[in-house]
Protein backbone atom coordinates (compact mmCIF):
# COMPACT_ATOMS: atom_id res chain seq x y z
CA UNK A 1 0.00 0.00 0.00
CA UNK A 2 2.88 2.53 0.62
CA UNK A 3 5.92 0.66 -0.66
CA UNK A 4 7.30 0.61 2.95
CA UNK A 5 9.20 -2.85 4.05
CA UNK A 6 7.89 -5.57 5.78
CA UNK A 7 9.68 -4.35 8.94
CA UNK A 8 8.04 -1.41 8.79
CA UNK A 9 6.36 0.02 11.52
CA UNK A 10 4.26 2.31 9.03
CA UNK A 11 0.84 1.65 7.97
CA UNK A 12 1.79 -1.62 6.12
CA UNK A 13 1.71 -2.71 10.05
CA UNK A 14 -2.31 -4.35 10.39
CA UNK A 15 -4.44 -2.22 13.48
CA UNK A 16 -5.91 -4.83 15.12
CA UNK A 17 -5.60 -6.49 18.53
CA UNK A 18 -4.49 -10.55 18.08
CA UNK A 19 -3.40 -12.52 20.98
CA UNK A 20 -2.09 -15.70 19.77
CA UNK A 21 0.38 -16.69 22.68
CA UNK A 22 0.34 -16.86 25.89
CA UNK A 23 1.67 -12.98 27.33
CA UNK A 24 4.76 -12.73 27.12
CA UNK A 25 5.17 -15.52 24.98
CA UNK A 26 8.11 -17.67 24.14
CA UNK A 27 10.17 -16.12 22.59
CA UNK A 28 9.53 -12.77 24.85
CA UNK A 29 10.38 -14.98 27.48
CA UNK A 30 13.94 -15.91 25.75
CA UNK A 31 14.59 -12.37 25.46
CA UNK A 32 13.51 -11.63 28.73
CA UNK A 33 16.43 -14.00 30.36
CA UNK A 34 18.64 -12.06 28.07
CA UNK A 35 17.59 -9.21 29.57
CA UNK A 36 17.77 -10.28 33.43
CA UNK A 37 21.48 -11.33 32.29
CA UNK A 38 22.74 -8.38 30.72
CA UNK A 39 20.62 -5.42 31.37
CA UNK A 40 20.48 -4.06 34.92
CA UNK A 41 17.56 -4.49 37.60
CA UNK A 42 17.04 -1.10 37.87
CA UNK A 43 15.57 -0.83 34.36
CA UNK A 44 12.04 -1.86 34.44
CA UNK A 45 9.87 -3.72 32.51
CA UNK A 46 5.89 -2.86 32.27
CA UNK A 47 4.52 -5.42 29.87
CA UNK A 48 7.30 -8.08 29.62
CA UNK A 49 6.58 -8.31 25.70
CA UNK A 50 9.76 -7.63 23.10
CA UNK A 51 8.91 -4.81 20.26
CA UNK A 52 8.87 -6.11 16.55
CA UNK A 53 7.14 -3.38 15.09
CA UNK A 54 4.77 -0.38 16.35
CA UNK A 55 2.40 1.84 14.33
CA UNK A 56 -0.61 3.80 14.08
CA UNK A 57 -2.41 2.42 17.45
CA UNK A 58 -0.51 -0.96 17.62
CA UNK A 59 2.51 -2.54 19.41
CA UNK A 60 3.39 -5.91 17.72
CA UNK A 61 5.43 -7.96 19.88
CA UNK A 62 7.94 -10.86 18.45
CA UNK A 63 5.71 -13.16 18.93
CA UNK A 64 2.89 -12.14 16.49
CA UNK A 65 0.71 -10.97 19.14
CA UNK A 66 -0.50 -7.19 18.67
CA UNK A 67 -1.26 -4.78 21.47
CA UNK A 68 -3.53 -2.06 21.02
CA UNK A 69 -1.57 0.67 22.68
CA UNK A 70 -2.83 2.88 25.25
CA UNK A 71 0.12 4.11 26.75
CA UNK A 72 2.44 5.57 23.44
CA UNK A 73 5.63 4.90 25.35
CA UNK A 74 4.86 6.82 28.00
CA UNK A 75 3.33 9.89 25.68
CA UNK A 76 5.99 10.33 23.24
CA UNK A 77 4.36 8.68 20.20
CA UNK A 78 1.06 11.12 19.61
CA UNK A 79 2.22 10.78 15.69
CA UNK A 80 2.15 7.41 16.09
CA UNK A 81 5.35 5.11 16.18
CA UNK A 82 6.96 5.58 12.66
CA UNK A 83 4.70 8.66 11.51
CA UNK A 84 5.15 9.49 7.69
CA UNK A 85 7.10 12.63 7.98
CA UNK A 86 8.74 11.74 10.87
CA UNK A 87 10.64 8.92 8.97
CA UNK A 88 10.90 11.14 5.86
CA UNK A 89 12.85 14.06 7.32
CA UNK A 90 14.28 11.34 10.02
CA UNK A 91 15.96 9.36 7.01
CA UNK A 92 16.53 12.79 4.82
CA UNK A 93 18.66 14.17 7.39
CA UNK A 94 20.54 10.68 8.84
CA UNK A 95 21.42 10.79 4.68
CA UNK A 96 22.80 14.33 4.86
CA UNK A 97 24.45 14.00 8.45
CA UNK A 98 24.12 12.59 11.95
CA UNK A 99 25.89 15.13 14.03
CA UNK A 100 27.97 18.37 14.49
CA UNK A 101 27.10 19.63 17.67
CA UNK A 102 25.34 22.23 17.94
CA UNK A 103 27.77 24.14 20.03
CA UNK A 104 30.38 23.63 17.12
CA UNK A 105 28.96 23.94 13.76
CA UNK A 106 24.97 24.91 13.59
CA UNK A 107 22.45 23.82 11.60
CA UNK A 108 18.88 24.78 9.73
CA UNK A 109 16.78 22.32 11.67
CA UNK A 110 17.62 23.52 14.80
CA UNK A 111 17.04 27.04 14.40
CA UNK A 112 13.57 25.96 12.54
CA UNK A 113 12.20 23.70 15.75
CA UNK A 114 13.04 26.64 17.66
CA UNK A 115 11.07 28.65 15.36
CA UNK A 116 8.21 26.58 15.58
CA UNK A 117 8.48 26.06 19.29
CA UNK A 118 7.86 29.90 19.52
CA UNK A 119 4.99 29.75 17.24
CA UNK A 120 2.75 26.66 18.73
CA UNK A 121 3.47 27.84 22.74
CA UNK A 122 1.12 29.97 23.91
CA UNK A 123 1.47 33.89 24.14
CA UNK A 124 2.63 36.09 21.43
CA UNK A 125 5.77 37.67 22.74
CA UNK A 126 9.38 37.69 21.50
CA UNK A 127 10.59 33.82 22.58
CA UNK A 128 13.89 31.96 22.65
CA UNK A 129 14.23 28.30 22.77
CA UNK A 130 17.40 25.67 23.51
CA UNK A 131 17.44 22.18 22.71
CA UNK A 132 18.27 19.29 24.50
CA UNK A 133 17.97 15.25 24.98
CA UNK A 134 15.84 14.65 27.88
CA UNK A 135 12.81 15.98 29.57
CA UNK A 136 14.67 15.89 33.21
CA UNK A 137 17.62 17.86 30.98
CA UNK A 138 15.03 20.59 29.83
CA UNK A 139 13.65 20.84 33.31
CA UNK A 140 17.08 21.26 34.81
CA UNK A 141 17.89 23.85 32.27
CA UNK A 142 14.67 25.80 33.01
CA UNK A 143 16.23 25.78 36.39
CA UNK A 144 19.46 26.93 35.72
CA UNK A 145 17.82 29.72 33.24
CA UNK A 146 15.46 31.61 36.07
CA UNK A 147 18.23 31.19 38.74
CA UNK A 148 20.54 33.54 36.26
CA UNK A 149 17.60 35.71 35.15
CA UNK A 150 16.71 36.31 38.76
CA UNK A 151 19.71 35.86 40.61
CA UNK A 152 17.98 33.76 43.26
CA UNK A 153 18.44 30.22 44.15
CA UNK A 154 14.97 28.75 45.31
CA UNK A 155 12.75 26.19 43.60
CA UNK A 156 8.89 25.89 43.84
CA UNK A 157 7.57 22.41 42.91
CA UNK A 158 3.71 21.12 44.10
CA UNK A 159 2.90 17.71 45.86
CA UNK A 160 2.58 14.65 43.61
CA UNK A 161 4.84 16.27 40.68
CA UNK A 162 7.23 14.41 38.46
CA UNK A 163 9.99 16.42 36.77
CA UNK A 164 12.96 13.55 36.02
CA UNK A 165 15.08 11.22 37.52
CA UNK A 166 18.65 13.28 37.37
CA UNK A 167 19.74 14.42 40.65
CA UNK A 168 18.45 18.02 40.32
CA UNK A 169 15.23 16.74 39.19
CA UNK A 170 14.90 13.53 41.85
CA UNK A 171 15.23 16.69 44.08
CA UNK A 172 12.02 18.26 42.92
CA UNK A 173 10.14 15.04 41.89
CA UNK A 174 7.67 14.44 44.93
CA UNK A 175 7.68 10.30 44.83
CA UNK A 176 10.51 8.09 47.03
CA UNK A 177 9.62 4.65 45.34
CA UNK A 178 11.15 4.34 42.97
CA UNK A 179 12.67 7.77 41.42
CA UNK A 180 14.40 8.49 44.84
CA UNK A 181 14.74 5.66 46.66
CA UNK A 182 18.35 5.19 48.36
CA UNK A 183 19.66 7.80 45.47
CA UNK A 184 20.01 11.07 47.83
CA UNK A 185 21.66 13.13 48.97
CA UNK A 186 19.35 15.36 46.88
CA UNK A 187 20.06 18.98 45.54
CA UNK A 188 19.16 21.70 47.99
CA UNK A 189 16.96 25.12 47.87
CA UNK A 190 13.95 22.76 46.31
CA UNK A 191 10.69 23.14 48.44
CA UNK A 192 7.35 21.63 48.23
CA UNK A 193 4.16 22.87 48.55
CA UNK A 194 0.24 22.05 48.20
CA UNK A 195 -1.68 21.19 44.65
CA UNK A 196 -4.89 21.46 44.07
CA UNK A 197 -5.58 17.88 44.01
CA UNK A 198 -9.55 18.11 43.82
CA UNK A 199 -10.51 14.14 44.56
CA UNK A 200 -8.33 13.94 47.77
CA UNK A 201 -8.84 17.58 49.20
CA UNK A 202 -9.81 17.01 52.72
CA UNK A 203 -12.64 19.87 52.79
CA UNK A 204 -14.43 18.54 48.89
CA UNK A 205 -13.36 19.82 45.87
CA UNK A 206 -15.53 22.99 46.10
CA UNK A 207 -12.88 25.10 47.93
CA UNK A 208 -9.88 23.14 46.64
CA UNK A 209 -8.82 25.52 44.28
CA UNK A 210 -8.64 28.49 46.39
CA UNK A 211 -7.63 26.78 50.10
CA UNK A 212 -4.54 24.92 48.36
CA UNK A 213 -3.17 28.18 47.11
CA UNK A 214 -3.80 29.72 49.95
CA UNK A 215 -1.77 27.37 51.55
CA UNK A 216 0.79 27.22 48.73
CA UNK A 217 1.76 30.55 49.02
CA UNK A 218 1.25 30.98 52.73
CA UNK A 219 4.02 28.37 52.76
CA UNK A 220 6.47 30.13 49.97
CA UNK A 221 6.02 33.37 51.73
CA UNK A 222 6.12 31.69 55.65
CA UNK A 223 9.25 29.38 54.57
CA UNK A 224 10.98 30.64 52.25
CA UNK A 225 10.37 34.09 51.26
CA UNK A 226 9.12 35.15 47.60
CA UNK A 227 12.55 37.48 47.38
CA UNK A 228 14.38 33.86 47.12
CA UNK A 229 12.80 32.00 44.49
CA UNK A 230 14.31 31.49 41.54
CA UNK A 231 11.18 29.69 39.64
CA UNK A 232 7.48 27.69 40.74
CA UNK A 233 7.44 24.55 38.62
CA UNK A 234 4.73 22.92 37.86
CA UNK A 235 2.96 20.07 35.33
CA UNK A 236 -1.03 21.80 34.10
CA UNK A 237 -1.66 18.08 34.59
CA UNK A 238 0.10 16.37 36.95
CA UNK A 239 1.55 12.90 34.74
CA UNK A 240 3.09 10.46 37.45
CA UNK A 241 1.71 11.87 40.42
CA UNK A 242 -1.70 10.35 38.77
CA UNK A 243 -2.88 12.42 36.15
CA UNK A 244 -4.33 15.38 38.79
CA UNK A 245 -6.12 18.13 37.06
CA UNK A 246 -5.49 20.77 39.24
CA UNK A 247 -8.99 22.61 40.28
CA UNK A 248 -9.82 25.14 37.93
CA UNK A 249 -8.42 28.54 39.23
CA UNK A 250 -5.45 26.98 41.12
CA UNK A 251 -2.78 27.41 38.35
CA UNK A 252 -3.95 30.97 37.61
CA UNK A 253 -3.49 32.26 41.57
CA UNK A 254 -0.08 30.42 41.23
CA UNK A 255 0.87 32.28 38.17
CA UNK A 256 -0.32 35.70 39.62
CA UNK A 257 1.78 35.18 42.65
CA UNK A 258 4.63 34.37 40.80
CA UNK A 259 4.22 37.40 38.59
CA UNK A 260 4.00 39.56 41.68
CA UNK A 261 7.11 38.76 43.32
CA UNK A 262 9.48 38.32 39.95
CA UNK A 263 9.39 34.99 40.55
CA UNK A 264 9.63 32.67 36.67
CA UNK A 265 6.77 30.59 36.46
CA UNK A 266 7.84 27.50 34.64
CA UNK A 267 5.45 25.13 33.38
CA UNK A 268 6.47 22.17 32.72
CA UNK A 269 4.70 20.36 29.94
CA UNK A 270 6.71 17.33 28.82
CA UNK A 271 4.14 14.80 29.67
CA UNK A 272 1.53 16.79 29.07
CA UNK A 273 2.08 19.34 25.61
CA UNK A 274 2.23 18.73 22.53
CA UNK A 275 -1.68 18.24 21.47
CA UNK A 276 -2.24 15.49 24.03
CA UNK A 277 -4.79 17.50 26.26
CA UNK A 278 -6.97 18.74 23.49
CA UNK A 279 -5.06 21.86 23.04
CA UNK A 280 -1.38 22.50 21.95
CA UNK A 281 -0.49 22.81 25.51
CA UNK A 282 -2.59 21.86 28.59
CA UNK A 283 -2.01 25.71 30.22
CA UNK A 284 -4.23 26.80 27.34
CA UNK A 285 -7.02 25.66 29.09
CA UNK A 286 -6.84 28.59 31.67
CA UNK A 287 -5.33 30.93 29.26
CA UNK A 288 -2.02 30.72 31.02
CA UNK A 289 0.94 32.15 29.60
CA UNK A 290 3.98 30.28 31.20
CA UNK A 291 7.25 32.36 31.45
CA UNK A 292 9.31 29.11 30.25
CA UNK A 293 8.07 26.03 29.45
CA UNK A 294 9.74 22.62 28.87
CA UNK A 295 9.15 20.02 26.51
CA UNK A 296 10.21 16.82 25.17
CA UNK A 297 8.03 13.57 24.93
CA UNK A 298 5.58 14.22 22.08
CA UNK A 299 7.77 16.56 20.41
CA UNK A 300 9.73 14.32 18.30
CA UNK A 301 7.33 11.31 17.04
CA UNK A 302 10.19 9.04 19.51
CA UNK A 303 13.36 10.54 19.03
CA UNK A 304 14.57 11.76 21.68
CA UNK A 305 14.59 16.17 22.29
CA UNK A 306 13.57 18.28 24.47
CA UNK A 307 13.17 21.88 24.90
CA UNK A 308 13.43 25.13 27.15
CA UNK A 309 11.17 27.88 25.43
CA UNK A 310 10.31 31.41 26.94
CA UNK A 311 10.44 35.06 26.92
CA UNK A 312 13.57 35.91 25.31
CA UNK A 313 14.86 38.27 27.88
CA UNK A 314 14.42 35.47 30.55
CA UNK A 315 16.43 32.51 28.01
CA UNK A 316 19.07 35.15 27.09
CA UNK A 317 20.09 35.55 30.84
CA UNK A 318 22.23 32.51 30.49
CA UNK A 319 25.64 33.92 29.46
CA UNK A 320 27.22 32.52 25.88
CA UNK A 321 28.52 29.16 26.48
CA UNK A 322 26.48 28.38 29.20
CA UNK A 323 23.65 25.79 28.04
CA UNK A 324 24.12 23.06 26.26
CA UNK A 325 25.87 19.41 25.65
CA UNK A 326 27.32 17.21 23.15
CA UNK A 327 23.85 16.09 21.77
CA UNK A 328 21.28 18.31 22.58
CA UNK A 329 19.06 19.81 20.01
CA UNK A 330 20.67 16.62 17.08
CA UNK A 331 19.96 17.05 13.63
CA UNK A 332 17.93 13.79 13.24
CA UNK A 333 15.90 14.61 16.20
CA UNK A 334 15.02 18.08 15.48
CA UNK A 335 14.09 17.02 11.34
CA UNK A 336 11.92 14.30 13.52
CA UNK A 337 10.47 17.20 15.54
CA UNK A 338 9.75 18.81 12.47
CA UNK A 339 8.01 15.97 10.92
CA UNK A 340 5.99 15.41 14.11
CA UNK A 341 4.87 18.88 14.50
CA UNK A 342 3.86 19.01 10.74
CA UNK A 343 2.07 15.88 11.15
CA UNK A 344 0.07 17.73 14.33
CA UNK A 345 -1.12 20.34 11.98
CA UNK A 346 -1.75 18.57 9.16
CA UNK A 347 -3.90 16.06 11.11
CA UNK A 348 -5.10 18.49 13.53
CA UNK A 349 -4.16 16.17 16.31
CA UNK A 350 -5.64 18.51 19.04
CA UNK A 351 -8.82 17.97 17.39
CA UNK A 352 -8.09 14.16 17.73
CA UNK A 353 -7.22 14.37 21.02
CA UNK A 354 -10.56 16.44 21.97
CA UNK A 355 -12.56 13.01 20.05
CA UNK A 356 -10.57 10.70 21.64
CA UNK A 357 -11.69 12.54 24.68
CA UNK A 358 -15.42 12.28 23.45
CA UNK A 359 -15.03 8.80 23.55
CA UNK A 360 -13.62 7.41 25.83
CA UNK A 361 -15.01 10.06 28.72
CA UNK A 362 -18.50 8.83 28.91
CA UNK A 363 -17.52 5.12 28.66
CA UNK A 364 -15.52 5.91 31.46
CA UNK A 365 -17.44 7.45 33.31
CA UNK A 366 -19.85 4.78 32.74
CA UNK A 367 -18.20 1.89 34.53
CA UNK A 368 -17.29 3.94 37.26
CA UNK A 369 -20.96 4.06 38.01
CA UNK A 370 -20.68 0.15 37.77
CA UNK A 371 -17.97 -0.75 39.49
CA UNK A 372 -17.52 0.76 43.64
CA UNK A 373 -13.36 0.21 42.83
CA UNK A 374 -13.23 3.50 40.39
CA UNK A 375 -13.19 6.38 42.29
CA UNK A 376 -12.55 8.91 39.89
CA UNK A 377 -12.56 9.36 35.87
CA UNK A 378 -10.61 12.65 35.52
CA UNK A 379 -8.29 14.14 32.41
CA UNK A 380 -8.55 15.93 29.09
CA UNK A 381 -7.84 15.10 25.36
CA UNK A 382 -6.12 12.06 25.19
CA UNK A 383 -4.32 12.27 29.05
CA UNK A 384 -7.24 10.20 30.85
CA UNK A 385 -7.16 8.18 34.15
CA UNK A 386 -9.11 5.91 36.43
CA UNK A 387 -8.70 6.39 40.38
CA UNK A 388 -9.19 3.09 41.70
CA UNK A 389 -9.88 2.73 45.62
CA UNK A 390 -11.02 0.43 47.51
CA UNK A 391 -14.46 -0.21 48.43
CA UNK A 392 -16.95 2.18 50.01
CA UNK A 393 -14.55 4.59 50.76
CA UNK A 394 -11.22 5.91 49.23
CA UNK A 395 -8.17 4.19 50.10
CA UNK A 396 -5.66 3.70 47.29
CA UNK A 397 -5.85 0.61 45.63
CA UNK A 398 -2.79 -0.38 43.86
CA UNK A 399 -3.49 -4.18 44.30
CA UNK A 400 -6.39 -3.55 42.35
CA UNK A 401 -4.65 -1.40 39.82
CA UNK A 402 -1.96 -3.85 39.40
CA UNK A 403 -4.18 -6.14 38.59
CA UNK A 404 -6.43 -4.48 35.97
CA UNK A 405 -3.59 -3.64 34.20
CA UNK A 406 -1.87 -7.18 33.85
CA UNK A 407 -5.59 -8.24 32.95
CA UNK A 408 -5.55 -5.63 29.86
CA UNK A 409 -1.92 -6.65 29.22
CA UNK A 410 -3.11 -10.29 28.74
CA UNK A 411 -5.89 -9.77 26.41
CA UNK A 412 -4.01 -7.57 23.93
CA UNK A 413 -4.40 -4.09 25.64
CA UNK A 414 -1.28 -2.04 27.02
CA UNK A 415 -2.30 0.67 29.85
CA UNK A 416 0.19 2.22 31.66
CA UNK A 417 -0.41 3.15 35.73
CA UNK A 418 0.69 5.72 37.61
CA UNK A 419 0.05 7.67 40.54
CA UNK A 420 1.30 8.43 44.13
CA UNK A 421 -0.49 5.87 45.31
CA UNK A 422 0.00 3.86 42.49
CA UNK A 423 -3.48 3.24 42.12
CA UNK A 424 -4.25 5.18 39.12
CA UNK A 425 -4.76 3.41 35.26
CA UNK A 426 -3.58 5.83 32.63
CA UNK A 427 -4.39 6.16 29.21
CA UNK A 428 -2.34 7.63 26.60
CA UNK A 429 -3.38 6.74 22.92
CA UNK A 430 -1.26 7.44 20.29
CA UNK A 431 -3.67 10.28 18.69
CA UNK A 432 -3.52 8.97 15.44
CA UNK A 433 -5.34 5.69 16.66
CA UNK A 434 -8.12 4.89 14.83
CA UNK A 435 -11.77 4.96 16.61
CA UNK A 436 -12.46 1.13 16.36
CA UNK A 437 -9.08 0.46 18.28
CA UNK A 438 -9.90 2.88 20.89
CA UNK A 439 -13.42 1.13 20.80
CA UNK A 440 -12.36 -2.35 21.17
CA UNK A 441 -9.59 -0.98 23.81
CA UNK A 442 -12.45 0.00 26.16
CA UNK A 443 -14.38 -3.53 25.53
CA UNK A 444 -11.64 -4.79 26.80
CA UNK A 445 -10.94 -2.70 29.78
CA UNK A 446 -14.57 -3.43 30.42
CA UNK A 447 -14.26 -6.57 30.83
CA UNK A 448 -10.86 -6.84 32.80
CA UNK A 449 -12.59 -4.36 35.22
CA UNK A 450 -15.74 -6.78 35.50
CA UNK A 451 -13.26 -9.54 36.13
CA UNK A 452 -11.71 -8.28 38.72
N1 LIG B 1 8.56 16.12 33.46
C1 LIG B 1 6.13 16.14 33.50
O1 LIG B 1 6.32 13.42 32.69
C2 LIG B 1 8.80 12.06 32.20
C3 LIG B 1 8.80 9.20 33.32
C4 LIG B 1 8.98 7.79 33.11
P1 LIG B 1 12.52 12.37 30.74
N2 LIG B 1 7.72 11.22 32.58
C5 LIG B 1 7.87 9.81 32.34
C6 LIG B 1 9.97 7.21 34.09
O2 LIG B 1 9.53 6.39 34.90
O3 LIG B 1 11.14 7.58 34.01
C7 LIG B 1 8.70 13.49 32.62
C8 LIG B 1 7.47 14.11 32.87
C9 LIG B 1 7.44 15.44 33.27
C10 LIG B 1 9.77 15.56 33.24
C11 LIG B 1 9.88 14.24 32.82
C12 LIG B 1 11.23 13.68 32.57
O4 LIG B 1 11.42 13.42 31.22
O5 LIG B 1 12.58 12.54 29.25
O6 LIG B 1 12.08 11.02 31.19
O7 LIG B 1 13.80 12.80 31.39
Amino acid sequence: MTGKTELSGGPSLPQERRVVTAVPGPVSQELMARKQASVANGIGTVLPVFARRAGGGVLEDVDGNSFIDFGSGIAVTSVGNSAEAVVRRATEQLNDFTHTCAMVVPYEPYVRVCEELAAVTPGDHAKKSALFNSGAEAVENAVKIARAHTGRQAVVVFDHGYHGRTNLTMALTSKNMPYKHSFGPFAPEVYRVPVAYPYRWLTGPENCAEEAAAQAIDQITKQIGPDNVAAIIIEPVLGEGGFIVPAKGFLPRIQQFARDNGIVFVADEIQSGFCRTGQWFACEDEGLVPDLITTAKGIAGGMPLAAVTGRADIMDAAHSGGLGGTYGGNPVACAAALGSIETMRELDLPAKARRIEEIMKPRLEKLAESSEIIGDVRGRGAMLAVELVKPGGKEPNPEATAALAKACHQQGLLVLTTGTYGNVVRFLPPLVIGEDLLNEGLDVLEEAVAGL
